[in-house]
């Protein structure tokens, strides 16, 4: 009875310590998402991990608008946007590990610059500099190369990182089961 009580008790504290790990970023940093501040600066100095959160703080000129690609990131094609956020203030959680690309809809803005890439990384990975996300995609902004071909970095991110989550899910499974086992 003890032991189990002991188990749950850290399984709980375990629990906790994971949502107290997990971090939010505001994007732009003290700027905020504005045309003055320099995304790629910004984003290079960040990790982003699975459950941590985007906040954009921005003012009504602006909106967040989320975009399905990195050919549509690279010529700012917000008429394709996946999602767009209003509001000036609003909130993306990274729920798994990738790249996700978000631009300003309003017109004009992203060729600005008012752009951010965000790779996103397994909440256990070991925080390595993210070389992949640190391509900048104004390098070659003449040439737009086709999604498959072009990016094999972020490719072999996503591989690399989304092998660590099977394992993590297994072990919640084995968490849970063994805190049920404990229990009955
Ligand atoms: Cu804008």
């Amino acid at each position: 009875m003890t032991i189990s009580c002991r188990f749950i008790a850290v399984v709980i504290a375990v629990m906790f310590l994971r949502q107290a790990l997990a971090a939010k970023h505001t994007v732009g940093g003290s700027q905020g998402w504005d045309e003055s501040a320099d995304f790629d600066t910004w984003a290079s100095a960040q990790t982003f991990k699975v459950g941590d959160e985007l906040e954009f703080k921005y003012s009504s000129l602006h909106s967040v608008a989320e975009l399905p690609s990195e050919s549509a990131f690279t010529n700012c094609d917000i008429g394709v946007a996946s999602n767009s956020l209003t509001g000036g203030d609003s909130k993306v959680k990274l729920t798994k590990a990738g790249t996700r690309y978000f631009a300003c809809g309003t017109s004009g803005h992203c060729g600005q610059g008012m752009k951010v890439k965000i790779t996103t990384v397994a909440a256990d990975a070991t925080p390595t500099s993210p070389t992949g996300g640190s391509a900048t995609p104004a390098a070659g902004g003449a040439s737009p190369s086709p999604p498959t071909g072009g990016s094999t970095t972020p490719a072999a991110t996503t591989q690399s990182t989304s092998a660590a989550a099977p394992r993590r899910r297994l072990l919640g499974i084995f968490a849970f089961v063994a805190f049920v086992a404990l229990f009955v």
